[in-house]
């Protein structure tokens, strides 16, 4: 049996006060980029794969193409359970802990949980916040939930307090693909003082220094797709950025 190792390495990083880069590809988008040897160079420690709806592209045979080209962990982020292949190393098991969506909370779960159990993926439970960003988001609308004010620091701190309580092992804060205002630094701060277990950060970040100052606040991975579409050199800048601190 392979070693379940991702899970552990975010932790032993959290424990070294290390960061860490997840570029997250869309399956739609990624025929026309060239970002794996980038991502490589730059010293990215995950790939996340997936999203709230794929339409012309197939995740498995990204997942493949990711493989061929370098040996960075992959962690499929579904948007859905169709966005299931036993090609990559991981999958978040998201739980949509800011909305009040019962399938989204444990129907998908119910029925992807066979799949799932046979696929020898490592399983990564997660605590899935969507946090509101200037704008509806795919996430929001596919979602059908409301995502946690931006603004409501307290609720978000008692969200993710119930999702560690509930066991999930890790909270990602999403503002969402593409996010107007990506999640503030109070709100990730506020999280980070409430739970002890890793936070991943994620949404509208499109530059080194809002990666730096997402980091600061308490994130301990950031996640960067749609920036990233639109210009690839940001990987060697964010990550850079932040494996420095
Ligand atoms: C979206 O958090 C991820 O779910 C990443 O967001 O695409 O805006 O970087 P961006």
């Amino acid at each position: 049996m392979i070693q379940k190792s991702i899970y552990s390495s975010i932790l032993k990083s959290r424990t070294q006060r290390k960061k860490q880069f997840a570029l997250l590809i869309d399956p739609d988008k990624f025929e026309k980029t060239n970002v794996i040897k980038l991502a490589e160079t730059a010293g990215v420690d995950f790939i996340m794969v997936g999203g709230s709806l794929i339409t012309n592209g197939s995740l498995e045979q990204c997942i493949n193409k990711i493989k061929e080209q370098t040996s960075i962990p992959v962690i499929i982020f579904p948007g859905n359970n169709l966005q299931i292949s036993k090609r990559a190393d991981a999958i978040l098991l998201l739980s949509l802990i800011s909305g009040r969506n019962a399938d989204l909370l444990i129907g998908n779960h119910v029925i992807a949980a066979p799949v799932l159990k046979s696929s020898g993926l490592e399983i990564i439970p997660a605590g899935y916040m969507l946090i509101e960003s200037g704008k509806q988001t795919a996430a929001s609308y596919m979602s059908n939930s409301l995502p946690i004010p931006s603004d409501k620091d307290d609720i978000a701190m008692c969200t993710a307090m119930a999702g560690e309580m509930l066991g999930l092992k890790l909270i990602y804060l999403d503002a969402g693909s593409g996010a107007l205002k990506n999640v503030s630094a109070s709100m990730i701060q506020k999280v980070k003082t409430a739970v002890n277990i890793p936070i991943l950060v994620g949404g509208g970040i499109n530059s080194a220094q809002k990666a730096v100052a997402a980091c600061n606040a308490g994130a301990d991975v950031i996640v960067v797709g749609n920036a990233i579409e639109k210009n690839a050199t940001l990987i060697n800048n964010i990550s850079s950025a932040i494996h420095k601190l």
